[in-house]
């Protein structure tokens, strides 16, 4: 079994650094005649597809019988199975304005159960990973989530609403109850990227509304492997079958997010 982890690490750290560098080389390079709408504020552009394409090439071809599921290409593909699911570029957005925060995320995931997470920031050239039992790793060193126990001290992470609009009213009362319980809330727009941070301990907790599984599958195992906790706003482990809410931390300040959320819930 490990040796198997080991295999599907090396293909993951293959395939996104390879989407990785090409991010790289296309940063700035595309005008907005060239962005999509998906929805509204949801962007995808020729890069994100064509990053999607040599990650599932290197993926399949490294990993025969396994399948992607991605989010430019193959959304709602069958997750029996080995099942890669991979974000190609998260933070589309931030990499369409050359805002640094922008991601390649891969995981492989069975039975629900991540067992590999990779995430390349892109523009710092960092790289975590993470093996399901191995622990989580920064650039070849292991991290850990925070010592952090006090709201008041804690530095929370987030993400805005940005399509699903009906939902800000709730975001409003998270964001105030959060904002004034808590040391400081920042919003840097890629969710990979925000877990990575959980788990190197920059972050103390993060919380967001709605993501989807690509968003969340290689971060979620890097957060736990990291000595933290990550689960959606009604405490279920399963964050990589569906879209959902995500709320994450070091063990005390994700109970006291998890509190603060359900208490704005149930208000
Ligand atoms: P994406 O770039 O892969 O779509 C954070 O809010 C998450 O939501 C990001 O991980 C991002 O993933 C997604 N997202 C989609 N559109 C967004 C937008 N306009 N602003 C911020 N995040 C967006
Ligand atoms: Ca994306």
């Amino acid at each position: 079994m490990k040796s198997e982890l080991t295999q599907l690490l090396a293909a993951a750290q293959l395939a996104a650094d390879r989407a990785a560098a090409f991010l790289r080389e296309q940063e700035g390079r595309l005008g907005p005649e060239s962005w999509s709408e998906k929805r509204p504020s949801d962007f995808v552009t020729e890069v994100d597809r064509e990053a999607e394409r040599m990650i599932a090439d290197v993926l399949l071809r490294h990993v025969p019988g396994s399948r992607v599921v991605g989010e430019e290409l193959t959304p709602d593909g069958a997750r029996d199975g080995l099942t890669w699911i991979v974000d190609p570029l998260d933070g589309t957005t931030n990499f369409l304005h050359r805002f640094p925060m922008y991601a390649v995320s891969i995981a492989a995931v069975e039975d629900r159960e991540p067992l590999v997470g990779v995430v390349v920031h892109v523009s710092a050239g960092a790289r975590y990973h993470a093996l399901k039992g191995g622990g989580a790793w920064q650039d070849g060193r292991r991290i850990a989530v925070s010592a952090v126990r006090e709201p008041r001290l804690a530095l929370v992470g987030t993400g805005f609403p940005y399509s699903e609009m009906d939902q800000l009213p709730l975001y409003q009362r998270q964001f105030e109850a959060i904002i004034r319980g808590s040391g400081g809330v920042r919003r840097p727009g890629s969710a990979a990227l925000d877990l990575c941070d959980v788990a190197a301990g920059r972050f103390d907790g993060f919380w967001e509304l709605a993501l989807s599984p690509w968003d969340v599958a290689a971060g979620a195992l890097l957060v736990r492997e990291a000595g933290g906790v990550v689960t959606d706003h009604d405490g279920n482990t399963d964050v990589t079958s569906h879209r959902g809410s995500i709320v994450a931390g070091n063990p005390a300040v994700y109970a006291w997010l998890r509190d603060v959320l359900r208490s704005m819930r149930d208000a």
